[in-house]
This record gives structure tokens, C-alpha cells and sequence, in this order.
């Protein structure tokens, strides 16, 4: 592996341009409705045209997912972003899910994470308290089994296989995936009762009229569930590459808020979201799930897009060679950040241009 001196004596050996370059090619999409949504619920028996969705979680129930109800989002870019560029050629300068809430002041804007542990049953000798109001609203990567896949999963196929328990169980054949920088994920709709350290790809920040609600505050109807995805750990970075790649994003939003009245069920009021879908009257307001998109198109060593391989991405390329595991800057696309992608780098550096 080069040391920091070579590195240091390679960066300082090179000169620095500040010009822009006109041939940048930026992607800006924005889809106000998406291809398909589907409330992911063994019990949903409407298969993508129910008009919202819940999202809720049945804690510790045996039978069920932790991740019980949960919103599948689907958007097609290849008629905005052209596809099959090759997954290092897309930047992703922004990328914005943003779904609505459907019922009001049921349950309370918590923008943070909070530990796994407070959705452990209070018994759990690792069970910790969670100190702020309900659960924040997450974003996950979808993952697929029963040879499902982005392409051949439609809002109205089938949930899911044969539960590992039943009667829902491990069944579902659309998931929420934790993924490593090589794509490969496990299933974490059942991440508390495994235990499965991870977090999402985005948490919501929530907006009204005025603004970004106060946190603590009961959510308002119509109340703007916003993630931004651009913004995530680099192997959810590399699935959005690989959907724009594709042309086919699809996501999985859920939350761990128990449903009504408290872990796995009973009774009591809902304390949960519920999201309007592309199917309800007030998607033609305005209220539907909607993706905003701009993507730089350029070579593979541009990492932050401007169209200029220069010190910038020379920076961007130490940290994730440092990391080595971190596959943004894996030009060879072998699953690993280093001396070889570094060789790799410096040639496109050493032209400062992309072709
Ligand atoms: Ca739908
Ligand atoms: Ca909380
Ligand atoms: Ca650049
Ligand atoms: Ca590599």
C-alpha cells in the first residue's frame, strides 16, 4: 500500500486546477408520482391498490416480522438518467424520497435513531429505554427472494413465499436489506429479534407549511416525510448507483413503532403512520410518494461529479482507500479500495479531464 508520504509527494506533484468544464452531463428528474407502491403487509390482500399504508412494527410476536407493515416505493429513471453507463459513472449530487402522512397527530416526530435495544421486550437484560417519543420513519434498500427481483417485482405480485414461521414469518419476497459494499444483505425485518447491529439509509426529516415540525411534536395530516438518500453509508450509496445503472429504484419505508397499543398489538389507539399511496385522491394534490433526482453523468474517477478529475476526488479517494472496504472509489470493481484502484485513479488525475 503507498504510505501517506508518496501520497502527500503525488498530490503535491500535480497541479491544481479551478476551471469548470462544459461538458458535465447533470440529470435533473423529478417524479411526482412513482411506477408502483404497495403497502407490505401479509394481511394486505389488495396487492398495490390499497390507497395508504401503515407502517408498524410487531415486536416480539412469533410468527410475524419485526418490520410488519411497511410502504414499497418503486421509480424508473431511464427515461431521464440514461442507464447502463456502468455503476461508477453516476454521482449523486441529490437524491430526495418524500411520502406524506395520511392520519393525524398519532404519533410524534422523532428525527433521530434511536438504540435497537429500546425495541427489545422490556425483560431483555440489553433492553434500554427509549428517551425521545415514538420511532423515527426509516428508508432501507430493497432486497428480494423466491427469484423476485427490481425488474420482475410488480405493486400487485405476490407478498410473499412460505412463512419460515407461520403464519407470515420470513415470507416476504420484497424486504428491507442491510447491505455490504459488495451487495450482499441480510433481511432485517426481523433486525430486533436478531439483534442485527445496522441502520438505514435515511431516517425522515418531517416538514409542514412552516417548516421542519419541532421534535417531540404530534405530526400533523399531510405532513412531508422526507429523506435524502445521497447522503448514506457507502454501500447504499453504491445500491443507488446500481438502480440509476438499472434504471429501477426501489425502496422499503418502515419504522419500528409498535402497533396499536404497544409491542406486537392489543388494543389501544393507533400510535403509527400511515402514508398516502399513488392510488388516493390526494396523490393528484400533491400527496403522493415523489422523488427528486439530480445525477452527474461523467467518468468513473470524477468522484464528486464536476467533471474535472482533480484534487478534490484525489481527497475523496484517500478517505475511502483508507477504508479500503468502502467500494465508491473501487474503479477495478473488485470489492476493495486500494493500491490497484489507486493506480487506476492516478492515470485519469494525471489528465485532469474526463474524455
Ligand atoms: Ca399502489
Ligand atoms: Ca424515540
Ligand atoms: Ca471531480
Ligand atoms: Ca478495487
Amino acid at each position: 500500500m503507498f504510505n501517506t508520504a508518496t501520497r502527500a509527494a503525488l498530490l503535491t506533484s500535480l497541479s491544481i486546477f479551478a476551471s469548470s468544464n462544459s461538458h458535465a452531463q447533470v440529470f435533473t428528474a423529478n417524479y411526482g408520482q412513482p411506477v408502483l407502491d404497495r403497502w407490505m403487509y401479509p394481511f394486505n390482500f389488495a396487492a398495490g391498490a390499497e390507497t395508504r399504508a401503515s407502517l408498524f412494527a410487531a415486536l416480539n410476536q412469533p410468527g410475524f416480522d419485526d418490520r410488519d407493515g411497511e410502504l414499497l416505493v418503486g421509480f424508473d429513471t431511464g427515461n431521464d438518467i440514461p442507464t447502463g453507463k456502468g455503476r461508477l459513472s453516476y454521482k449523486i449530487l441529490k437524491a430526495t424520497l418524500s411520502v406524506f402522512v395520511e392520519n393525524d397527530a398519532a404519533f410524534s416526530y422523532d428525527p433521530t435513531p434511536d438504540p435497537l435495544a429500546s425495541s427489545y421486550a422490556t425483560s431483555d437484560p440489553q433492553y434500554i429505554a427509549d428517551t425521545d417519543p415514538s420511532k423515527p420513519i426509516e428508508v432501507w434498500p430493497a432486497g428480494y427472494r423466491n427469484g423476485f427481483s427490481a425488474e420482475s417485482f410488480l405493486e400487485d405480485s405476490p407478498f410473499g413465499g412460505a412463512p419460515t414461521v407461520p403464519p407470515a414469518q420470513g415470507a416476504r419476497n420484497v424486504y428491507p436489506v442491510l447491505l455490504d459494499n459488495y451487495q450482499a444483505g441480510v433481511d432485517v425485518s426481523r433486525q430486533v429479534r436478531d439483534k442485527v447491529p445496522g441502520a438505514p439509509m435515511a431516517l425522515a426529516k418531517l416538514f409542514g407549511d412552516s417548516g421542519e415540525l419541532t421534535p417531540g411534536t404530534l405530526v400533523p395530516q399531510g405532513t412531508e416525510v422526507r429523506f435524502a438518500l445521497g447522503n448514506t453509508a457507502s454501500a447504499n450509496y453504491v445500491y443507488l448507483q446500481n438502480a440509476l445503472n438499472s434504471g429501477r429504484l426501489r425502496l422499503l419505508v418502515t419504522t419500528l413503532e409498535p402497533t396499536s397499543g404497544g409491542p406486537g398489538g392489543g388494543t389501544g389507539g393507533i400510535t403509527y403512520p400511515r402514508i398516502y399511496t399513488r392510488e388516493n385522491a390526494a396523490a393528484a394534490l400533491g400527496y403522493g410518494p415523489q422523488l427528486a433526482l439530480e445525477v452527474a453523468v461523467t467518468c468513473a474517477a470524477d468522484f464528486d461529479g464536476d467533471n474535472l478529475v482533480d484534487d478534490t476526488d484525489f481527497g475523496f479517494f484517500v478517505v475511502t482507500y483508507n477504508e479500503l472496504i468502502d467500494a465508491r472509489c473501487d474503479l477495478n470493481g473488485d470489492g476493495v479500495t486500494d493500491d490497484s484502484d489507486f493506480t487506476q485513479f492516478v492515470v485519469a488525475y494525471d489528465n485532469l479531464l474526463c474524455d
